[in-house]
């Protein structure tokens, strides 16, 4: 079985994003499954067109999709992608999309296909701090989730996918006083979501509560 993790490249003035950092440090064999990584464009459609290449190229049964999100303090595993962009700030080509709908033949939002509470209490099990959150925003990383479970959905759902956010690495948080969390931490959480994804493929996720009532 494959598995593809992909992460992005640097945006919003920063020089590094801590998701292709730690892609070049996991393992690529994890339970004799074989891990691609690959960066995507922080830009809203090319980092579709990217993905989408490399899951025809490689027929993956598991897809997980990895950003930052600056100013979260804990790996935050995704629960839903909506259907909008709507862009704060320019992506990496100047694209600034406003309220627009990323797939009219699209539900309004796919709920992640990974075992989005096995992971969190795997990653908390193994003392990293991880949380589930609702929002994915509406940027580039709520848009790559999106279109990568709307094309699961029109293909019978023959990949399982989700979205996983991860904090700041320490460099980046030296004059800003915001949260950061070490590379080699990410590193193992990431190793230690795919390792879970691939032990649920398959089955159903563990039924613990997560919620939250903001
Ligand atoms: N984070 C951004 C896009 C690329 C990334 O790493 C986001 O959260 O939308």
């Amino acid at each position: 079985m494959k598995i593809l993790i992909t992460g992005f490249d640097a945006f919003g003035g920063e020089k590094i994003n801590p998701s292709t950092e730690a892609l070049k440090n996991i393992r690529k064999n994890i339970l004799d499954c074989e891990v691609i990584t690959t960066t995507l464009p922080t830009v809203f459609n090319e980092s579709f067109e990217k993905i989408k290449e490399e899951i025809t190229k490689h027929d993956p049964k598991i897809v997980i999709c990895v950003g930052q999100a600056g100013g979260r303090k804990n790996i935050t595993v995704e629960r839903v992608a909506i259907n909008i962009d709507d862009a704060r700030i320019a992506d990496n080509k100047n694209n600034q999309p406003v309220d627009e709908i990323i797939r009219d033949d699209g539900e309004n939002a796919y709920f992640s296909t990974l075992p989005i509470k096995a992971i969190i209490e795997n990653l908390n099990e193994n003392n990293i701090p991880a949380e589930i959150s609702n929002s994915a925003g509406t940027f580039v990383c709520n848009h790559i989730m999106y279109q990568t479970l709307y094309l699961a959905n029109k293909n019978n759902n023959n990949f399982n996918a989700g979205f996983i956010h991860i904090p700041y690495l320490p460099e980046q948080t030296v004059n800003n006083n915001l949260p950061s969390m070490s590379l080699d931490t990410i590193v193992s959480a990431l190793e230690n979501i795919i390792e879970t994804s691939i032990k649920f493929y398959g089955k159903n996720d563990l039924k613990i509560n997560a919620g939250k009532e903001h």
